[in-house]
């Protein structure tokens, strides 16, 4: 990776890989774009581009210019916000990822874009969910995913581009918050126990998601762009995982540091529904086995680092 286009790099995964990856590969060689500009770190530390990515003109123009080589599609719609709107969510999920995989095969480039453990469903085995198995999601999201992952794996084999994925699970940062998105409320809870002490959670008691820390998610993704293709016997997507919790877990974890938190439900039967259907835990040894995939946050070690970083930013 010489040269990196990201989209949606304003987004909760794109505002931090763009840093770190300007950090290790030059500014300069880190182009971000997204379909806004809010004057943030991303937009003034290296090159920014506009860009609506269901438009291919517009996404192969500025590809073009940069002669990059590699392309991180992040823009799309999450989960929750994706079932309020499935028909937008197809046409952005899937117009934006056929426009990234067709700009990758005509300029030759790598690309990675982010799956999802919403791309299993309820006939999914739901503990240690292997690598390869049914794959039958109920949701728009994760009938986007299942595509996407298919669509990534016939640009490889059909044009031989360079496709990778991985099949993220909850994404847990302090820089930006997500939007829209199941598992959401795994970051909430830190910024409300920083605030009052006090949340009250969509997702019921006994709900075990997997969820990951964002620096553990930065390093995965590229660690697998560049990992030695010679060795990916899978491609589109790895299941990586770092910690499977439920709701009471990480509200016991943040006592520890916060003695008076209190934990209060008021379940939200949409996000309720898209959260059961999903794994209550997924296997990542094709992952680890692949392409040496390892985590260092477990659910302690992360809460302590939230805590300590969010401290000083919330008040
Ligand atoms: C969501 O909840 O939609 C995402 C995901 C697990 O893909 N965080």
């Amino acid at each position: 990776m010489k040269k990196i286009l990201l989209t949606g790099a304003l987004g909760q995964i794109g505002s931090e890989l763009t840093l770190k990856m300007r950090e290790i590969y030059g500014a300069d060689n880190v182009i971000a774009t997204d379909i806004r500009d809010n004057g943030s770190d991303v937009v003034q530390s290296g090159p920014f581009e506009l860009l609506d990515v269901t438009d291919h003109k517009a996404m192969f123009d500025v590809a073009n210019k940069y002669e990059v080589d590699t392309i991180i599609h992040l823009a799309a719609l999450l989960s929750a916000t994706a079932e309020k709107m499935p028909l937008l969510a197809w046409n952005l999920n899937m117009g934006g990822l056929v426009n990234a995989l067709e700009v990758s095969r005509e300029l030759n480039c790598k690309f990675f874009t982010p799956s999802s453990i919403g791309a299993f469903g309820p006939s999914t085995p739901k503990d240690q969910t292997p690598q390869d198995t049914i794959q039958r999601p109920t949701t728009m999201y994760g009938v986007n995913k299942v595509s996407g992952e298919l669509l990534c794996d016939y640009y490889y084999h059909k044009y031989g581009v360079d496709t990778r994925g991985l099949r993220f699970p909850g994404l847990i940062s302090y820089a930006t918050p997500p939007g829209g998105g199941t598992t959401d409320y795994a970051v909430d809870i830190y910024y409300k126990a920083i605030e009052d002490a006090r949340y009250t959670s969509y997702i019921a008691q006994g709900t075990y998601m997997d969820m990951m820390y964002m620096p553990d998610a930065l390093n995965a993704i590229i660690n697998l762009m560049e990992a030695d293709p010679s060795k990916l016997i899978h491609r589109n997507s790895f299941n990586v995982t770092a910690m499977s919790f439920e709701p009471e877990q990480i509200a016991a974890e943040i006592k520890k540091h916060i003695p008076n938190f209190v934990m209060q439900y008021d379940v939200d039967p949409v996000r309720q529904g898209i959260a059961d259907s999903w794994p209550n835990s997924i296997d990542c040894s094709a992952a680890q086995k692949e392409w040496g995939f390892k985590a260092d946050y477990d659910l302690a070690k992360m809460t302590v680092d939230m805590l300590e970083k969010l401290k000083k930013t919330v008040t």
